[in-house]
C-alpha cells in the first residue's frame, strides 16, 4: 500500500501574532523542546509513512534548519521517498505564491505523483495531536471511499471556526459546510484527509483557477466531491486534537499538558515524538527554589527562591532568583531577571524580563487574555505590562 503524506505548513499563522512574525507557524516552538510540526511528522513515521512532502509557504527559514534532511523523524531515506520541503513557485511576495490549500497541493502535482501513491493524507503543520494514520487508511479502505474526512466533537459555540459535516448513520458524509456563520451541528473537521490519489488529481485539476480566487480543500474542494459523489466518509477519531492557531489555543495546548492526566502522553514509548534539539547541560535548581505542575527543559536554570508553577519552560530559559512564572510558556534563552513576576504569558525566544518587572496577570478580562512577549525584546526593570 503506497501512501504520501502532505503536511499543509504555508498559512500566514496571523492569529499567532508576535510568536510568527519571523517564523512560520508549524517552526513555533512547543511543548519545551518541540516544535509544532514534531507531532504530525511523528505521527507519520509512527504510522509507517516514510514518503512526506511539506508544502511551505511563509518565511520557511526556520522550519528549513528545523526539518534539515528529516534526520530525527528518520525521514532522511530517498528509497521510500523520505522527506521534502517544497515552495511555490510563482509570485512575488510572501504570501501570494498560493491561492488555497488544493491550489499550494496543485502547484506540487509532480512532486506528489511521483511513486505512483494509491492514498494521498493531507495534513496540517499545526495541529496537536497523536493519531495512528493507518487506522485511518484501514477505515478509508473498508468504506471503498474516494475521500475520508477526520472528524470530531467540538463545543457548539465554537463550531463556527470549523468545516461542519452531517453525517448519515453509516458516517457517510451528506453535508460539508466550511466555517458557517450559524452552525447546523458540531461534528467538525480537523482539515485532516485521506483522498485516492486518482480522485484527487481529477478534483484538483478541475479545480484549477484563472480568475484569481482560492481552491481550497475547506471551500471549494470538499463541497463540491461530496455534490457528486456518495463516496466520501467521515472518521470519528476519539483523541485530543488541538489547532493551535491562536495565541489563546496555543497557551491552552500547553496548559492541557499540565492536567493530570496530561492531554498527550510524551512519555509513550510506542509513540515518540521525534525532534531535531541540540545538547544542553542537565536543568539547574538553585536552593529553595519551588517547582510545581511544570515541564522544564534542558539547559533551564532557577534561581534561589523562585517560583514556578503551572508553567513550560523551553531549553536555556533562566529564572532569577525570587523571580516568579505562573500559568506561562517560556521559550529558548528568555531570561526573566531576579524579583520579576511572569504570570499568564507566553515569552518567545530570548525575550529579557528585567529586574522586578510584572508581566501579565491573574486577571482574566473577557477572553482568556494571554500577554505574548515577541521575540528579542526587552521589559526595562521595573515596568509593569
Ligand atoms: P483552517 O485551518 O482555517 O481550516 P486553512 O487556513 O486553509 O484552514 O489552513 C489549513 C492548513 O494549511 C494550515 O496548516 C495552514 O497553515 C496551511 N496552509 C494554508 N494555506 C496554505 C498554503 N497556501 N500553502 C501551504 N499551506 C497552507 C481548516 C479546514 C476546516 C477545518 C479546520 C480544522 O478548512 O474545515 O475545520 O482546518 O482546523
Ligand atoms: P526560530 O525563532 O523560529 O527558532 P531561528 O532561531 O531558526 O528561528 O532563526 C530564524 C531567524 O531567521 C528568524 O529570527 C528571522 O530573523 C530569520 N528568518 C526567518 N525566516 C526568514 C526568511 N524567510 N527570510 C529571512 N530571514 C528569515
Amino acid at each position: 500500500m503506497r501512501v504520501k503524506a502532505i503536511i499543509l505548513a504555508g498559512g500566514k499563522g496571523t492569529r499567532l501574532g508576535s510568536l510568527t512574525i519571523k517564523r512560520a507557524k508549524p517552526a513555533v516552538p512547543f511543548a519545551g523542546k518541540y516544535r509544532i510540526i514534531d507531532f504530525t511528522l511523528s505521527n507519520c513515521v509512527n504510522s509507517n509513512i516514510f514518503d512526506v512532502l511539506i508544502l511551505t509557504q511563509y518565511r520557511p527559514h526556520s522550519l528549513n534548519d528545523h526539518i534539515g534532511k528529516g534526520r530525527p523523524w528518520d525521514l532522511d531515506r530517498t528509497f521510500t521517498g523520505g522527506v521534502q520541503l517544497l515552495q511555490p513557485y510563482k509570485g512575488s511576495f510572501d504570501t501570494d505564491w498560493y491561492a488555497g490549500t488544493a491550489d499550494a497541493v496543485t502547484q506540487n502535482l509532480n512532486f506528489v505523483r511521483s511513486g505512483q501513491p494509491e492514498y494521498v493524507l493531507i495534513l496540517s503543520g499545526d495541529h496537536i495531536y497523536q493519531m495512528d494514520y493507518d487506522l485511518l487508511i484501514q477505515y478509508h479502505r473498508e468504506k471503498r471511499a474516494e475521500c475520508t474526512v477526520c472528524t470530531i466533537r467540538v463545543p457548539l459555540d465554537e463550531a463556527s471556526r470549523f468545516g461542519i459535516i452531517d453525517v448519515d448513520e453509516d458516517y457517510r458524509v451528506k453535508e460539508f459546510i466550511e466555517k458557517p456563520a450559524d452552525p447546523p451541528g458540531n461534528l467538525a473537521s480537523m482539515g485532516v484527509y485521506v483522498f485516492n490519489y486518482n480522485t484527487l488529481e481529477r478534483l484538483l485539476v478541475e479545480d484549477q483557477r484563472k480568475d484569481g480566487t482560492e481552491s481550497d480543500f475547506g471551500k471549494t474542494i470538499l463541497p463540491k466531491l461530496i455534490e457528486e459523489t456518495n463516496d466520501v466518509y467521515a472518521y470519528p477519531y476519539g483523541g485530543y486534537w488541538i489547532d493551535v492557531g491562536t495565541i489563546e489555543a496555543y497557551w491552552e495546548a500547553h496548559m492541557d499538558l499540565l492536567q493530570t492526566p496530561p492531554s498527550l502522553n510524551l512519555n509513550d514509548r510506542t509513540w515518540v515524538i521525534h525532534t531535531r534539539s541540540e545538547e544542553r547541560p542537565p536543568v539547574r535548581i538553585e536552593s529553595s527554589a519551588q517547582i510545581t505542575n511544570s515541564l522544564i527543559t534542558d539547559g533551564a536554570v532557577i534561581g534561589e527562591g523562585a517560583v514556578i508553577e503551572n508553567s513550560v519552560l523551553s531549553p536555556g530559559v533562566y529564572v532569577g532568583p525570587h523571580a516568579v512564572v505562573r500559568d506561562s510558556v517560556i521559550l529558548n534563552d528568555a531570561y526573566i531577571e531576579a524579583g520579576a513576576h511572569v504570570e499568564r504569558a507566553i515569552i518567545d525566544k530570548i525575550v529579557v524580563i528585567g529586574h522586578k518587572a510584572t508581566v501579565g496577570s491573574s486577571q482574566t478580562m473577557g477572553d482568556l487574555n494571554i500577554t505574548a512577549i515577541g521575540k528579542n525584546s526587552k521589559i526595562p526593570a521595573g515596568y509593569t505590562i
